[in-house]
């Protein structure tokens, strides 16, 4: 298993390289080694646009692709944006799928998201839970997308026996995230606002909704890992899910938050804002069975997001 079947040079295209998924896709093929990897700037390449995904393909004819790039939020841009969630995801998976499959392109990895699954399906979540109930509200459009893109990957392997696979990540974190308080997801806020409220002296932080919500946090680089992990073992089976197996309270999260930021104050919770879904917690068994497992413990992995979020200060970087 642990021999790659993919060739250092061969053409590796990694799309969203900017992002916190994409940029981790990227660091860790140039570790591999690997040494054609394919990017393209936003600028010079619309995701949205169809023919200008098609014509970039039909050029460039990767050997592989990671679909890193998606239109991502927390639960309140996710329950605000609710027509940008599912417009640009369905566009953005379906240029890059069907342009994948149109330039010849044999070997493709989605990536979604753990609210693909129904809201109150049995926890952990496994992979065989897909559709078999209602979706959480607040990101119900997001979840479409995602689940269409599943579909998109299966009916392409179905009709012209392409091997894309769908890989489901639980709430990620680590470098490159976004830390802009109305638009990120929970751990990078928590990490924004602890460090703020340290630097003002505050007595509190506010933390949204109840605290009683439950969530697994993978860190980035652990997934980049799993996803290379994949693609070396030439995997093309059913959709995996992508998760360390261990999940925490908001409260407890934001408990361990403070602690990393070294803000003494105390959680005040504001009851307005919404708790989403009550618990995410992903089944890793069929990646396990296959012989990955996740290493970043999630205190480490907060200090190394906070030393990131720092950095991104220092350095005049938005957040
Ligand atoms: O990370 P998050 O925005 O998204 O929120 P979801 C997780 C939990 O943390 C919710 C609470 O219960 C929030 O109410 N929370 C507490 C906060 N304080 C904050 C805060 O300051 N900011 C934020 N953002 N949350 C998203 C989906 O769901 O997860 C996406 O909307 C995607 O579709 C993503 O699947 C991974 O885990 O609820």
């Amino acid at each position: 298993m642990s021999s790659s079947s993919i060739d250092r040079h061969a053409r590796i295209f990694v799309t969203g390289h900017r992002g916190m998924v994409g940029s981790a896709i990227r660091r860790r093929l140039e570790r591999g080694g690997y040494t054609n990897i394919v990017t393209a700037p936003r600028a010079e390449l619309d995701l949205l646009d169809q023919r200008a995904v098609h014509a970039f393909l039909a050029e460039c004819r990767p050997d592989y692709i990671f679909i890193g790039a998606a239109k991502v939020g927390g639960i309140q841009a996710n329950n605000t944006y609710r027509a940008d969630f599912l417009y640009q995801n369905l566009m953005i998976e379906a240029n890059l799928i069907q342009g994948a499959h149109l330039a010849g392109v044999q070997r493709l990895m989605f990536l979604g998201s753990s609210c693909i699954y129904p809201k109150l399906a049995p926890q952990p979540l496994t992979e065989d839970s897909l559709l078999t109930g209602p979706l959480e509200p607040t990101n119900e459009p997001y979840a479409i997308a995602k689940i269409a893109g599943i579909k998109l990957c299966e009916a392409y392997n179905a009709q012209f026996k392409r091997q894309y696979v769908s890989a489901m990540p639980t709430n990620l974190y680590g470098p490159n995230d976004n830390y802009d308080l109305a638009s990120s997801h929970v751990l990078p806020a928590l990490i924004r606002k602890a460090h703020e409220a340290k630097l003002r002296g505050d007595s509190e932080y506010v933390v949204w909704g109840s605290g009683t919500p439950q969530r697994e946090f993978l860190y980035v680089d652990d997934l980049a890992d799993a996803c290379v992990f994949l693609m070396e073992q030439g995997y093309d089976g059913p959709l995996v899910n992508i998760g360390c197996g261990t999940d925490v309270t908001i409260r407890e999260l934001a408990e361990t938050v403070m602690k990393v930021v070294g803000f003494e104050g105390r959680i005040v919770f504001d009851a307005s804002k919404p708790d989403g879904t009550p618990r995410k917690l992903m089944s890793v068994e069929r990646l396990a069975g296959l012989g990955w497992r996740a290493t970043m413990p999630l205190e480490a992995g907060i200090a190394l997001a906070y030393r990131d979020f720092l950095d991104r200060q220092a350095a005049g970087r938005p957040s």
